[in-house]
């Protein structure tokens, strides 16, 4: 049998060898989430983020048919240069790699490939949800089940605005996905700090949430967590100013007919130029946010697993 073609980076191969905190990231949000050179910066600005906050970045990529786990610099360069490179979510991920094909992991294809690697963290900006108009649509990110059945912990900032955020919290309770909002009683809505709906569940620290994530393992249950970090307040976008923005962007989609995999990244570059680029600033500050405590989390889980022997 042919081996599975996973390769590690030398830098995370020597950490999850000695037992040191990894975090996985993912790369869509580099290749359709954020316009060059913005992207390459953001992507070396967060690995240098958890870098600094004591753990090892491992940005996850499908590249000529191998599963990278960990990407040097000139890869992250090719890849956020790159055009029309495959979005993968787990539908598309063998594929790509039998046909020896490049392609970007998705929320859903990079837990796959963590847990393949043995990395129980994941940080990043948005999950995809139920979109708007799923009754009719069924436009449901394979992500929410992803997290129902693998078990890493998913640092977001909430889900986006562009998403029936309601319906979303409702598949990942009908899924079993823990929801752990940070610090707050509401559920924050990405480029807004908090939003009318309520925490499904909060907890105020890492070690809390790293706990929260060794118990599932212990209780022999599968599946991973979503955990949802609030945007700093100094770089949040107000959700009054983003409502008209966001009907806009989505009166636009529908207008041109964007279907399936092209609504998120359409959306999310409508957005981008309707706020004159805000929506990235914003979205930078979140997504090295959220490295930072995927960062602590990893540390806590690096902990327990060594004071358990798990
Ligand atoms: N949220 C962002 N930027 C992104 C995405 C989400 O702020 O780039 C990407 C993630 O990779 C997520 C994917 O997994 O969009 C969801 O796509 P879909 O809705 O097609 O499942
Ligand atoms: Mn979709």
């Amino acid at each position: 049998m042919t081996p599975l073609p996973l390769l590690h980076s030398a830098e995370v191969s020597a950490a999850l060898a000695t037992g040191k905190p990894v975090v996985a990231l993912e790369s869509t949000i580099i290749t359709h989430g954020m316009p060059y050179p913005q992207n390459l910066e953001v992507a070396r600005q967060v690995e240098d983020d958890i870098r600094a906050a004591g753990a090892t970045p491992a940005t996850i990529a499908v590249i000529e048919g191998t599963l990278h786990i960990g990407l040097d610099v000139s890869q992250l360069e090719t890849l956020a240069q790159a055009k029309g490179v495959a979005k993968l979510s787990r539908a598309d991920l063998a594929a790509c790699m039998a046909s020896g094909g490049t392609g970007a992991t998705t929320v859903a294809a990079t837990m796959i490939a963590a847990h393949l690697a043995g990395i129980k963290v994941f940080g990043t900006g948005g999950i995809g949800g139920v979109h708007r108009g799923a009754e009719d649509n069924f436009d449901i990110s394979a992500d929410l089940m992803e997290l129902a059945q693998t078990p890493v912990t998913v640092v977001a900032a909430g889900a986006k605005a562009i998403l029936d955020v309601d319906k979303t919290l409702e598949v990942l309770e009908t899924q079993g996905v823990p929801v752990i909002v940070v610090g707050q009683d509401s559920f924050p809505a990405f480029w807004s700090a908090s939003s009318p709906l309520k925490a499904p569940l909060r907890m105020d620290s890492a070690a809390e949430i790293a706990r929260a994530q060794h118990m599932r393992g212990l209780l022999g249950l599968p599946g991973g967590q979503l955990v949802a970090n609030p945007i700093p307040a100094d770089d949040e976008i107000a959700a009054a100013t983003l409502a008209p923005i966001i009907a806009q962007a989505q009166a636009d989609a529908d207008a041109h007919g964007i279907r399936g995999k092209a609504v998120t990244p359409y959306l999310l570059q409508r957005i981008f130029e309707l706020t004159e680029g805000r929506s990235l600033t914003a979205n930078i500050a979140l997504v090295r946010n959220n490295a930072r405590l995927a960062a602590e989390i990893a540390s806590e889980l690096a902990t327990l697993s060594r004071d358990t022997g798990s």
